[in-house]
């Protein structure tokens, strides 16, 4: 039978369910991934589940998030999540190894397995055509301890390249072209599948970029063909046995299509505050810049770094701005250093980060008061890089490095002749800095490691059937979970203490939030479309939860946010008449009758007498897992060990 890459992956994973679009399928996991800020909460939850050892073909543990160790927080959820993986059998990525997504496609990712990773940019892997998907931390436990992984079966659109791209134009320049047609929630519910003969002409990092980034657009997952490319890369990184050719049948039917002809594209970027905000360099070129910043799991392999020390050869940084590069991963280090170009980088005055998310996570290199930042990242949400007036700008590597050497936004173009890029045949592969799993019988004699910042998971009580209190927040569509619960310096030591972050919810927005959701006992949020786009942090939902927070009603959600509130037990509630949105008003008194969740539900706006028909799309074990309080307790129920 002929079928996309997507079916074809799908069909040898679907353990349960229906593989009609829209309609709920689980599926078998593979492979697992969490990072450092994810994964504190996510092993807590895999103990309290009960499993002695991970029951996946691989899972692996990073740190990459949170490295600054400004005092013992951080050092000592390293110290856990160390002897996590020790204890559970996982392979486990030393601080200063590189960012899990980079690492994981160089030493990892294999095609036409399933991925499931707590970060929502584990779509990075579908590069080498591996189906990978952003989850909850929880979703991630439940999937190491062997459980399926549920999903709406998508709709798969498919992205037909033809051309070559033109000098100085790369592969961020696609998926921004992709953002610029279908924003930032064009691809809820649908798989982003590349195919066509431009497909040859990108390598595996470049079409990791494209893959990584199509998070931005609210995409289940996005995935390249496993190819000739595909197998040369993973010979290149001495993982040549773990390729298998995946291409779409030349009749595959497709829900929809995108063309991009890759050589009509020029530099693009998206300006402040979204992803899908893009728009060419050559309208925004001129614009004074205060710093760029090269790195990040979208823009930070060996081509993007060689090119830009090619660009900077013999050259120095704008004196007007700060340049800040953090590589993707120490084998990037490694190539730069023995072909010399690190020399490049580091003699036109670039400052050489470690190889970690930083700034990307608002971990460091803020932007000056109201300063304009231009990166080769993926998300610009307002605030994220740490300075609330920062004005952040998405670019291509080639974009920001000739910015930096301009000292204004410039096109790449008018560098001149495109540096020529020569990439080793083989990569310098030097795995020290991953530790692995110990054998079983070892395994157990370890004894995990609990810092006093690591607090007990909270635990919640069963849904009753009617939800009463204030509706404490009302929001304007596309609110992301950055605005929801932030994250930088500040905030990340504590994502393993509950109770301690959620004083941060919402803290951008309304600063007396987490006070005054404590002091009413509870209530309801109330916001637009697209609610909790960007981040999986399932603080998002349990900070919340934690607060008190019943149900949030909006008018669309974003995929991985609503089913971090499922997981957490707060109800995910959706407008039935979207003008309904106005009937409602911050301090209002609300009634939500919610029963099993199989019939309509209908809010009673007691403060102004107003009935409102609301919507969910919760399955019926979405219900159960609501009405129970949760996935852990839930999961704890129902897992044979
Ligand atoms: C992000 O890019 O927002 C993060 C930080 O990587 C998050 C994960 C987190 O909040 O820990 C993500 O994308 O899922
Ligand atoms: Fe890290 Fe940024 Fe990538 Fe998130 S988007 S994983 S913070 S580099």
């Amino acid at each position: 039978m002929s079928g996309t890459m997507t079916e074809k992956i799908l069909k040898q994973h679907i353990v349960a369910g229906d593989a009609s679009v829209g309609k709920e399928a689980a599926l078998k996991i593979d492979q697992t991934l969490t990072q450092d800020a994810t994964g504190t909460m996510a092993y807590l939850q895999f103990e309290a589940i009960g499993i002695d050892r991970v029951r996946t073909e691989l899972s692996v543990s990073f740190i990459d998030h949170n490295t600054l160790q400004t005092d013992f927080k951080n050092a000592d959820d390293h110290l856990f999540l160390q002897s996590i993986a020790q204890k559970y059998g996982l392979y486990f990525s030393r601080p200063g190894n590189g960012i899990c997504h980079q690492v994981f496609l160089e030493r990892f990712a294999c095609p036409g397995k399933t991925l499931i990773g707590s970060d929502s940019h584990t779509p990075t892997a579908g590069g080498i055509g591996s189906f990978s998907v952003g989850a909850g931390g929880l979703d991630v436990a439940a999937a190491m301890a062997g459980k399926p992984f549920r999903i709406k079966y998508p709709a798969v659109v498919g992205v037909r390249l033809t051309g070559k791209l033109s000098d100085w134009v790369s592969a961020k320049d696609v998926i921004l072209e992709v953002l610029r047609r279908i924003n930032v929630n064009g691809g809820f519910g649908k798989v982003l599948e590349y195919f066509g003969p431009g497909v040859e002409n990108l390598s595996v990092p470049d079409r990791a970029t494209i893959t990584n980034m199509g998070t931005e657009t609210g995409c289940t997952t996005s995935i390249f063909p496993s190819d000739k490319i595909t197998k040369e890369f993973l010979e290149a990184q001495g993982r040549g046995d773990r390729w298998q050719e995946i291409l779409p049948d030349e009749d595959a039917h497709y829900d929809d299509i995108i063309e991009i002809d890759l050589s009509t594209l020029e530099p693009l970027a998206a300006l402040p505050h979204s992803p899908g905000n893009v728009k060419p360099v050559r309208e925004v070129a001129g614009l004074k810049v205060n710093q760029v910043a090269i790195g990040s799991c979208t823009n930070s392999s060996l081509r993007d770094l060689k090119v830009v020390a090619q660009a900077l050869k013999g050259k120095t940084v704008s004196p007007d701005l700060h340049m800040i590069i953090s590589p993707g991963s120490r084998q990037v280090v490694e190539h730069l250093i023995d072909s010399g170009e690190m020399k490049y980088l580091i003699q036109a005055g670039a400052r050489i980060l470690e190889n970690t998310c930083g700034p990307c996570i608002g971990m460091g290199s803020a932007p000056c008061s109201a300063g304009v930042s231009v990166r080769t990242f993926n998300r610009n949400f307002e605030g994220r890089c740490g300075t609330k007036d920062g004005q952040v700008y998405l670019v291509s590597p080639e974009t920001a490095v000739a910015t930096a050497l301009k000292g204004v936004l410039s096109d790449p173009r008018d560098l001149g002749e495109y540096p020529k890029i020569i990439m080793p045949e083989k990569f310098f592969i030097n795995d020290n800095m991953i530790i692995r799993p110990l054998p079983f019988e070892e395994a157990k004699k370890i004894k995990v490691f609990y810092g006093p910042n690591i607090k007990p998971l909270p635990t919640f009580p069963p849904l009753p059937d009617v939800l009463k209190g204030e509706a404490l927040i009302k929001l304007p569509d596309n609110i992301t979970t950055d605005h929801i619960m932030p994250a930088g310096a500040k905030i990340l030591p504590l994502r393993s203490n509950v109770p301690e972050i959620s004083k941060h919810v919402f803290e951008t927005v309304d600063s007396k939030f987490s006070e005054k959701a404590l002091e009413k006992g509870g209530g309801f949020i109330i916001g637009g479309d697209n609610y909790g786009q960007g981040s999986s942090r399932e603080h998002a939902a349990l900070a919340p939860k934690y607060l008190g927070i019943k149900a949030v009603i909006v008018k669309s959600f974003a995929r991985i946010h609503l089913a971090n509130l499922i997981n957490f037990g707060i109800v995910p509630l959706t407008f039935e008449n979207p003008d309904d949105y106005d009937k409602i008003e911050p301090g209002d008194f609300i009634e939500v009758q919610v029963g099993d969740l199989r019939s309509k539900v209908t809010l009673n706006n007691m403060t102004k007498g107003i009935k409102i028909n609301l919507e969910h799309t919760l399955s019926e074990l979405d219900a159960e897992i609501l009405k129970t309080g949760g996935k852990l307790p839930w999961i704890k129920k129902n897992i044979e060990n």
